[in-house]
């Protein structure tokens, strides 16, 4: 008989929904020592809105004030999917609590008030994880060990974007609900918090640390209404941004991220290039990891030159990250997964004591990096990650 872990989600947005689906499913595929409990869903919403989440998502319960939520005995875990101004002072209090906690990214506004999460949580000596999702993509994880089988050897370049296209209208208001992402004191940043801050978490799992960055961010719309205070005000987001980076194995990465690329969606792309062979992977193309092999890692020989060639791996065997969990080969799974993967893999770090990762130190290096991009911005110089 699995062990209830009694889980209440902060927040009831896109995140929420997210992550309410995958505590839901994750026992369903996965065969772990806790069955989590939806106990109580909280929010700064309508008690009918908040009643109406709990009931479509199967909640016991709902909270109005988070302060009652997070001092409730029967909840072990706070889950955090409100806007970025929040999460510390929701982390804060949770740890005090003596709870776990998965935060969503980026973990905080600043790398500032990461360290003084990384503090609270390690001092409580709680379970914590930041939501890096697309980590868990089986393609993704795929990409991963296939550089740990050296399959990519010395790497040379790291070339990311993360393009979507849904700010470009100028009638978008800033703040308020779901547009939040578009105001500064709610949001911290622009495309560099909110999409970057994935690309970064994915290339430092897969190509170690960035050492130094030089960045250029633009803000196309400068004036926006303000949906909290009914009037126009400037906007002080990055709309987009181009950054060069330094890895500390000496390679070099290029990132782009903008939400003014008309078409596209959520394409967030990484190619990796390396003396033995080259990986690609696009989300909007989910399911496949392109590869490109150019020395066998068994033999160290080259991969006769008449055979040589992109290879698209359909990542949906038996054999690839997670997906004996899920359908038969050629069955493929999506976006949700990522965040069941996620769940699953942190109740498996709790049972084994080998904690799933990003957690909130490696969510500070992140945080540190969109820091340092946020400072190079504004300075025009290259800057160091301490
Ligand atoms: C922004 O549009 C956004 O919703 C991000 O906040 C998410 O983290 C990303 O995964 C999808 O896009």
């Amino acid at each position: 008989m699995a062990k209830p872990f009694n889980v209440g989600i902060i927040g009831m947005g896109f995140m929420g929904r997210t992550h309410s689906n995958a505590y839901r499913k994750v026992s369903n595929f996965f065969q772990l020592e806790h069955k989590p409990v939806l106990k109580a869903v909280c929010a700064l919403e309508p008690e009918e809105k908040l009643k109406a989440f709990a009931d479509t998502w199967g909640f016991e319960s709902y909270e109005t004030d988070w302060r009652k939520l997070v001092e409730r005995k029967d909840i072990d875990q706070i889950d955090i999917c409100t806007p970025n101004a929040t999460h510390k002072e929701l982390v804060l209090a949770a740890a005090a609590a003596g709870k776990s906690v998965i935060c969503e990214k980026p973990l905080a506004m600043s790398a500032a008030e990461a360290e003084e999460m990384v503090a609270a949580v390690e001092k409580a000596g709680v379970a914590n994880l930041v939501c890096f999702n697309y980590r868990r993509v089986p393609a993704v994880t795929l990409a991963r060990q296939l550089v740990d089988e050296g399959r990519i050897g010395r790497p040379f370049h790291y070339r990311v974007n993360y393009l979507q296209d849904w700010t470009i209208a100028s009638d978008v208001p800033q703040g308020g609900a779901t547009l939040w992402r578009l105001d500064i004191k709610t949001a911290g940043s622009g495309v560099t918090g909110d999409l970057l801050a994935h690309s970064i978490d994915t290339a430092e799992w897969l190509n170690g640390p960035i050492q130094s960055v030089v960045a250029k961010t633009e803000t196309f719309i400068k004036e926006r209404m303000h949906q909290d205070t009914g009037k126009v005000e400037p906007v002080k987001i990055d709309d987009a941004c181009m950054f060069l980076a330094m890895f500390a194995n000496g390679s070099m990465g290029t990132f782009e991220s903008t939400r003014y690329a008309r078409g596209r969606k959520n394409y967030n792309t990484f190619e990796l290039n390396g003396e033995a062979g080259s990986l690609y992977f696009n989300l909007e193309d989910p399911q496949y990891l392109d590869y490109f092999r150019y020395l066998d890692p068994a033999t160290g020989k080259k991969v006769d030159s008449h055979v040589t060639g992109w290879q698209r791996i359909h990542v949906t065997n038996s054999e690839h990250p997670y997906m004996k969990k899920w359908w038969v080969p050629g069955c493929t799974i999506g976006y949700e997964h990522t965040f069941v993967h996620t769940i699953a893999d942190y109740l498996h770090g709790i049972e084994t004591g080998t904690p799933a990762q990003p957690d909130f130190r490696s969510g500070l290096r992140t945080q540190k990096v969109c820091d340092a991009i946020i400072a190079s911005a504004a300075s025009g110089k290259w800057v160091d990650i301490p």
